[in-house]
């Protein structure tokens, strides 16, 4: 007969979801100044200026740039908020958000 004494565990773990998280990603286009797309980079999106530049280089040579990731409601508020400012000055600028993987 086996004997052997199995202890119940007595730890609770608590299990914690992460928020999913959202990329922010800038679309070029043939038409918003560069200069312009910067400083939307660094009023939204907190950039300084040379990494604003990079990012603004990488959608126009790219065809678009991950610039963030945010939690859900803070990545389409800030997409939208940018992509406004575009508008408002009768851009084509447009940002876009997509979950990550
Ligand atoms: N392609 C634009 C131009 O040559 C500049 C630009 C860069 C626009 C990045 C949008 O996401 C963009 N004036």
């Amino acid at each position: 007969m086996s004997q052997i004494a199995v202890k119940p565990r007595t730890k609770t773990k608590t299990k914690t979801e992460r928020p999913k998280l959202y990329k922010v990603i800038l679309l070029n286009d043939d038409f918003t100044p560069r200069e312009f797309v910067v400083l939307v980079l660094k009023a939204v999106f907190r950039m300084n200026e040379p990494t604003a530049h990079r990012v603004m280089l990488t959608a126009h040579q790219r065809g678009a740039c991950v610039i963030a990731v945010f939690t859900r409601d803070v990545a389409e508020t800030k997409a939208k908020e940018a992509t406004e400012l575009g508008k408002a000055k009768g851009y084509p600028l447009y940002f876009t958000t997509e979950p990550e993987e």
